[in-house]
């Protein structure tokens, strides 16, 4: 898979917690769809991501999701715009612990609004990269990852370029 810095990935986890995260974004999304459950975003040409799990880091993408679905999108933007997006998302998030209470918001989008420390769920990481990397808007809190989805398979500032299985 040819990745590059600045792409973006949606992965579908099978899991009782990611099935859970879907039944919740089903019932959130616009389309009544979703299928991804994870996000995350490549910060270098070799594919290292940069994701939220129980902290924000680092693996290689091929080898961590290997024979599971996903789907990549490359955000139309100068590369290095997109280059410097990524370099402040990892000096600003990389190492910390994954917000648990937060994920509260994938049932009640609304709260996000409203709870703020400065740490961010997956997709709200993702969202966040976007909107340094001008591709989109600032308000970042409560952003599920079908919503991103959605976005990247609609809105004309992404391609999509893969979806299948790693
Ligand atoms: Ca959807």
């Amino acid at each position: 898979m040819d990745l590059k810095k600045g792409d973006i990935f949606f992965i579908e986890r099978k899991t009782a917690l990611g099935r859970f995260i879907n039944w919740a974004q089903r019932l959130l999304s616009a389309d009544g769809e979703a299928i991804y459950n994870h996000s995350g975003i490549i910060i270098s040409d070799d594919g290292q991501t940069l994701e939220s799990l129980d902290t924000v880091r680092s693996h290689d993408f091929v080898s961590r999701y290997r024979g599971l679905n996903a789907l990549v999108a490359r955000p139309l933007a100068p590369h290095k715009v997109k280059s410097d997006a990524v370099d402040k998302v990892v000096a600003v998030d990389f190492g910390k612990k994954y917000p648990w209470y937060r994920f509260l918001i994938l049932v009640l989008p609304f709260f996000a609004k409203y709870i703020d420390n400065g740490r961010s769920v997956c997709s709200e990481l993702t969202a966040k990269y976007l909107y340094y990397a001008g591709v989109r808007h600032e308000f970042y809190q409560g952003t599920t990852p079908d919503k991103l989805v959605d976005e990247a398979s609609h809105w004309k500032n992404y391609n999509v370029f893969f979806e299948g299985v790693v």
